[in-house]
């Protein structure tokens, strides 16, 4: 492990220059896409706060947006060489939001590392273990929790205005021993922070803009890395992000990143006023996507008023739908409750994006055996039934710092990350031993095949009568608004399924050139070896790779 050092000195009196860096994607996944037309708000938000510090220029490259006359390598990616010779960076920061993109973090960190800059990486992979980890990997400052204030104190530091051990909420190396400072308040004022400014983002063409008023959530669920009660800012300063953005890029497409929108029932009522309000002067009509719980769905003025606001798309965290998995979750809902409760949100307009889990592993004192065809057999029922326009269908994901990861480290079921690296940990890959009967191997396949279902090359023919069946529109003359919105969902879905049967061909095409599969059989040779003689703890015969066996859909209750 290096400390920290001393900074360059050699370009005194000039103006300095913090370059934040988002990582590259580690391989093409279904989120490649998205990313390309968005960028992340946490490194944003952080960048605009460096504006306010005398003396610093700020730029932020997004690596999954790089676009433009953006100088790239052999490889196709970043040129870092050559975008330190035209800005030359004198300390360079790093968006660790992402595990799936620490590896490609680390690499980063390291050759900045090796010019003598300083190098700070923050967001929620930092915690525990991971921060040693990072400063062993060529990152010199971890920031653990928010950054707009940290990182104008560590500029300050690096000007040796202040003493490092000063500042909180941040851990480093000296005399190559671990420091970490005292911890750092949560920020609660939202309201004195400065609007984020995306035109620092360079080479970036973003067309979907993250802008959000809550941080925090209070539900505590197992697998999430999102802790701490929720904070929140005035509707009005949310408004002020829309306008600004709409005003300074023309933007119109927008998504609210709060994890459960409508929190505060009062203050989102009178957001979404504010919102109507704003475009109906303005003379646009933005459109809107939020994140959204299931049971808001039996509050019929609260999306009336969503609707009002230009929110015509919400992301829904069913997780599954079979009954024994969500009492287990400790979710208060039956499948036959969810389906009911969707078709509400379908009813009102929205279109629905659903966001499931397959094969959550159960806690000990439950036994649940379901194999894993009748549980795809679940997904596509339910997935129809309840009218769903989008799915997402990934794997748990042991997330650092999480109850669930606790827990399945504890019975010896995680992959030895040698074998099955952090850039595996994007929901689409098994990353520990599924519950019993299934296999890894199954589990992975299961999502492949729920998700190559839904997105299907049919839906380019199914374009093409949409077109033709235009002229239908003539039986709903008495109500063309109707009319129009059915026959506009099916169109749109159309093409969205069909795009989606392109990310996903694409995906498995990028899927079968990497060795995953080796990778993976490694994986469970290790872990079977480390846990020779070891009674009574995993591997079970889910470590087979047998694709006959077949579970027997019994639940039983062991504690
Ligand atoms: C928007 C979003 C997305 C978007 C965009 C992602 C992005 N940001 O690039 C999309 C839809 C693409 C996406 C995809 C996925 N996501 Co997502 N996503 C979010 C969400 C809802 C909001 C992110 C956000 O804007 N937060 C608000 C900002 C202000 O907070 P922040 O990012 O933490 O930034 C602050 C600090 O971390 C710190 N900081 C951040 N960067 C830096 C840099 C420096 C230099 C410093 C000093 C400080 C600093 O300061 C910031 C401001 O205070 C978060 C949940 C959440 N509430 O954060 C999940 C979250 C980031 N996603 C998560 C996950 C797991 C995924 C997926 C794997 C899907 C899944 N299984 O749920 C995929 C990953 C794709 C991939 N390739 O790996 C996890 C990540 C956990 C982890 N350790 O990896 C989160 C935390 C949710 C969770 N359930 O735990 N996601
Ligand atoms: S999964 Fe969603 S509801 Fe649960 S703690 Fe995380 S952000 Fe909150």
């Amino acid at each position: 492990m290096k400390d920290l050092g001393r900074p360059e000195s050699n370009r005194a009196g000039k103006r300095r220059r913090l370059r934040i860096i988002i990582p590259a994607y580690p391989a093409f996944n279904i989120y490649s896409r998205i990313a390309r037309v968005t960028t992340a708000l946490g490194p944003v938000s952080v960048a605009t706060a460096v504006h306010e510090v005398e003396g610093w220029d700020v730029e932020v490259i997004d690596e999954n947006n790089y676009q433009r006359a953006a100088p790239r390598n052999a490889s196709g990616l970043p040129d870092h060489g050559e975008l330190q010779r035209l800005r030359p960076a004198d300390v360079v920061g790093f968006y660790g939001g992402l595990t799936s993109t620490t590896p490609r973090l680390y690499e980063l960190a390291r050759y900045y590392r090796e010019l003598g800059l300083w190098t700070v990486a923050g967001g929620q992979h930092f915690v525990e273990e991971n921060i040693a980890e990072a400063l062993d990997s060529g990152v010199a400052i971890v920031v653990m929790g928010e950054g707009e204030e940290a990182i104008k104190e560590i500029l300050q530091a690096f000007e040796g205005q202040r003493p490092k051990n000063d500042i909180a909420g941040i851990a480093y190396l000296e005399n190559g021993h671990l420091v970490t400072t005292r911890e750092r308040q949560l920020l609660t004022d939202f309201d004195r922070l400065p609007i984020p400014d995306f035109s620092l983002v360079r080479y970036a063409k973003i067309k979907l803009y993250p802008v959000g008023r809550v941080r925090g959530c209070g539900m505590d669920c197992e697998f999430c890395t999102v802790k701490g009660k929720a904070r929140i800012a005035s509707p009005e300063r949310l408004l002020e992000q829309f306008a600004s953005i709409f005003e300074t890029r023309g933007a119109k497409r927008f998504f609210i990143v709060d994890d459960l929108f409508g929190q505060d029932r009062r203050e989102t009522l009178r957001l979404c006023h504010l919102l109507k309000e704003y475009q109906r002067k303005a003379g646009a009509r933005f459109k809107i996507t939020v994140q959204i719980r299931l049971d808001k769905g039996r509050d019929g003025e609260l999306l009336r008023a969503m609707h009002e606001a230009g929110i015509d798309q919400v992301a829904i965290g069913f997780e599954s739908p079979i009954e024994e998995e969500l009492k287990a979750m400790d979710k208060r809902l039956r499948p036959e409750d969810m389906v009911a409760l969707s078709l509400l949100y379908y009813q009102a307009g929205f279109q629905i994006h659903g966001m499931f889990i397959f094969a959550y592993p159960l806690p000990e004192n439950i036994s649940f055996r379901m194999a894993a065809k009748e549980r795809i057999n679940h997904f596509r029922k339910f997935i129809k039934q309840a009218k769903i326009d989008t799915v997402q269908v990934l794997l748990p994901v042991p997330l650092p710092g999480t109850e669930l990861t606790r827990r399945l480290k504890q019975q010896n079921r995680i992959f030895p990350k040698d074998n099955v690296g952090w850039e595996y940990y994007d929901g689409n890959f098994p990353l520990f031993v599924p519950d019993e009967p299934m296999t890894p191997e199954e589990v992975q396949a299961s999502i492949h095949l729920i998700m190559g279902r839904f997105y299907r090359f049919k839906h380019m023919f199914q374009i093409g009568l949409n077109i033709l069946s235009f002229p239908m529109l003539f039986f709903y003359l008495h109500n063309l608004r109707v009319g129009w919105g059915k026959w506009y969902r099916k169109w749109s879905n159309n093409i969205t399924r069909f795009g989606g049967w392109l990310i996903l061909r694409h995906w498995f095409a990028e899927f079968k050139k990497d060795n995953f599969s080796t990778k993976l059989a490694e994986a469970k040779k290790n872990l079977a070896r480390s846990l020779a003689g070891t009674p009574g703890k995993w591997p079970s015969s889910s470590m087979s790779t047998s694709r006959e066996k077949q579970g027997d859909g019994v639940i039983n209750q062991r504690g």
